[in-house]
């Protein structure tokens, strides 16, 4: 059976569903090719020198780790003289990277979080990237791209996705055309479609949550969990499980395939104090989530009708099944 692989599917999609402008799938092809590169060194570990933290912080405040410096740099190398690309983004710079004047521009806008999970790279468990491919607005041809020309709400992405650097490394993708999961043939060295038009599964019993956060959570968000936890003898009727990867990528790719509820709140002492960032990990997980016929919400309305404020603004996320994440949104309204 022939093998559909990721450049084979982007062009169907550009021809026959007429979905995907040219400049696009060159630009999704290039984030892939990083992914690659990334998935290379962080399958290297100590052999590669890449483990550890470095003495720099982000612009969160956050100890850097090796890894996400150096993922940083292969996406922001990758795509930079590519020509699809205005500016990019990252969750480990500051401000926007505008593409160097000696370089062709192009029309698209790109952001992402080059290693979500960075906890996890020191101890061997799955770490991923996550991106988001906006449109600069119009109003910036002929102009210098501005940090505001990236607050756009998550409706307005044309494509996000993930890699994950697990025990395969995958690449999980929409257009707005559904979701479709692509494995790395590291011997040949392509994605290879290894589902397509991914639906997740609704009515499943399990859920995401920090636990170790309980004391932070707002009234809402601990009825339904204690709900869950009290299983079939609570007002559920029956038992849930609990799994907590701490690497988003993980979690939500876990919630595709086999259903549940992914979670990480405000924290209800400081009201719209959150841990994930709205443009780059929220947003994208969102486009994704919905276009499997899940939900994504703040606890409160849709994600992805956020009006951004900053590159770096934290959200609530409660994402996945739609009958759990509604039943959590309503508790938030109580
Ligand atoms: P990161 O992008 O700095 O790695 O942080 C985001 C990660 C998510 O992948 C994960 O869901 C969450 O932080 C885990 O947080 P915690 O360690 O508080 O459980
Ligand atoms: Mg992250």
């Amino acid at each position: 059976m022939a093998r559909t692989t990721l450049t084979r599917f982007l062009i169907e999609q550009q021809r026959h569903a007429n979905v995907l402008p040219g400049e696009l799938r060159l630009l999704i092809e290039t984030v892939a090719r990083a992914c690659k590169t990334i998935s290379h060194a962080v399958s290297k570990g100590a052999l590669g020198e890449v483990l550890g933290s470095l003495d720099s912080e982000n612009v969160q405040g956050e100890v850097q780790k090796k890894l996400d410096v150096i993922a940083n740099e292969m996406l922001l190398d990758a795509n930079e003289w590519g020509g699809h690309l205005a500016a990019m983004a990252s969750e480990e710079m500051e401000t926007i990277h505008r593409i160097p004047n000696r370089y062709p521009k192009g029309e698209y806008l790109l952001l992402f979080d080059p290693i979500d999970g960075s906890s996890n790279i020191d101890v061997d468990l799955s770490v991923g990237t996550i991106f988001s491919v906006l449109r600069a607005p119009e109003a910036c041809a002929g102009r210098e791209v501005t940090e505001d020309d990236f607050l756009q709400s998550g409706r307005a992405q044309v494509a996000a996705g993930y890699a994950i650097y697990g025990p395969q490394t995958l690449l999980v993708l929409s257009v707005g055309t559904g979701v479709f999961e692509f494995t790395l043939d590291r011997e040949v060295g392509s994605w290879v479609m290894t589902d397509a038009d991914m639906k997740m599964p609704q009515g499943k019993c399990e859920f995401a949550i920090n636990m170790s956060n309980r004391r932070q959570w707002s009234p809402g968000v601990t009825r339904y969990i204690d709900e869950r936890v009290a299983g079939g003898a609570g007002p559920c009727g029956q038992d849930y499980n609990m799994r907590w990867t701490a690497s988003m990528v993980a979690d939500v790719h876990r919630i595709l395939k086999r259903g549940g509820i992914f979670m990480y709140p405000c924290d209800h002492r400081t009201p719209g104090k959150a841990k994930l960032r709205l443009m780059y990990e929220a947003n994208p997980m969102s486009f994704l989530i919905e276009q499997a016929g899940g939900a994504a919400t703040d606890g409160f309305g849709a994600i992805m009708d956020v009006t951004p404020t900053g590159l770096h603004q934290r959200v609530g996320v409660v994402l996945g099944d739609r009958a759990e994440v509604e039943t959590v949104t309503a508790y938030g309204q109580e």
